[in-house]
């Protein structure tokens, strides 16, 4: 009898301990796949969240474009949908310069010029996402941008009349520059387009000619190392303010880690892409020095343009990087 009450009430304070302690559903969409490294990181992200909230927090990851399409992500967290996403800066350049900067061709071409380039550009962005109710939790970049094609591409005339897959607007005026055609194409649809000849060519990671598996279509990446975009982990900033000071504490802190972790996994699983990608008969070429000269003219005129619509915040945010 004793032993039966003391159970019961053992039982009952579970409960009681599990009721005081609300627990937190929200949503995180994503548009790339499991075999992705940002979302490897997501996953990690999202234990460390669990653990370091006990519990209170519980995410739920929807990836590769299931919940919303690439273009869709922020103005669901914006509208509360879902309540945090992961969004590639520059697909958004058009609504405002400061997404637009860690995608322009040759400004940082390398991981650490890039982190310098990220924290030049944070104060700006953190400050624009705020304007649309949201916080940037973290940012990681992609690997090196390089040029995915069949044909010999020796200087920029080369890449006249490719069918260029674009990801984002600055990627689509590359191609007029160059003139090629560019069809604007998400990772998640990216595999279709090759396999119905939509396109025949893109500039992009290691990364993502790995998990579109490109190497069935295309044997030639180019390896310009042209600018290193960035994804970011945006969280809607009523359902941040909604959860309790501990646990807000434990999303940032956890967001911090996978920043970390995020810039060192890009770096470590690009030689593992790229050699893949070698395994999978695609050859690495290094651009030669004329197609190099050819894009970083195409780079020095589009950051010429970007300075003119960014303005005084646009200055600010290019001499900061240059300074450091
Ligand atoms: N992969 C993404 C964006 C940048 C990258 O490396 C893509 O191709 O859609």
């Amino acid at each position: 009898m004793y032993k039966k009450i003391s159970l019961l009430t053992g039982s009952i304070l579970l409960a009681f301990s599990a009721g005081a302690q609300a627990q937190t559903k929200w949503d995180l969409p994503s548009a790339y796949p499991a075999s992705n490294f940002h979302v490897e990181n997501l996953t990690t992200f999202i234990k460390d969240v669990d653990s370091l909230s006990q519990g209170k927090l519980k995410i739920t990851l929807h990836n590769n474009a299931s919940l919303y399409k690439a273009p869709e992500i922020k103005r669901a967290v914006q509208g509360n949908q879902a309540q945090i996403g992961e969004i590639l800066l520059t697909n958004f350049a058009n609504e405002d310069p400061v997404y637009e900067l860690d995608g322009l061709p040759f400004l940082a071409t390398g991981y650490d010029a890039s982190f310098k380039l990220y924290q030049a550009q944070k104060p700006f962005l953190e400050k624009k996402l705020a304007s649309q109710g949201m916080t940037l939790l973290y940012a990681v970049a992609w690997p090196p941008q390089g040029i995915f094609a069949n044909k010999d591409i020796k200087q920029i005339s080369d890449m006249k009349g490719l069918k260029w897959r674009a990801y984002s607007p600055v990627t689509a005026k590359i191609a007029e520059l160059v003139g090629a055609q560019p069809v604007t194409v998400q990772q998640a649809e990216l595999a279709q387009a090759l396999a119905t000849g939509v396109i025949d060519s893109y500039m992009s990671s290691a990364s993502t000619g790995y998990d579109t598996k490109t190497y069935e279509y295309i044997k030639k990446f180019y390896d310009t190392q042209a600018w290193l975009p960035k994804n970011a982990i945006i969280v809607n900033k009523k359902a941040f303010d909604a959860l309790d000071p501990a646990t807000q504490e434990a999303l940032k802190k956890a967001g911090a880690q996978a920043e970390e972790r995020g810039w060192k996994l890009s770096q470590e699983k690009n030689k593992w892409y790229q050699a893949e990608l070698a395994k999978n008969g695609m050859e690495t070429i290094a651009p030669t020095v004329e197609l190099k000269e050819g894009l970083s003219v195409i780079g020095k005129r589009m950051l010429d343009d970007w300075l003119k619509k960014a303005g005084a915040d646009g200055q600010a945010m290019i001499d900061a990087y240059k300074k450091q």
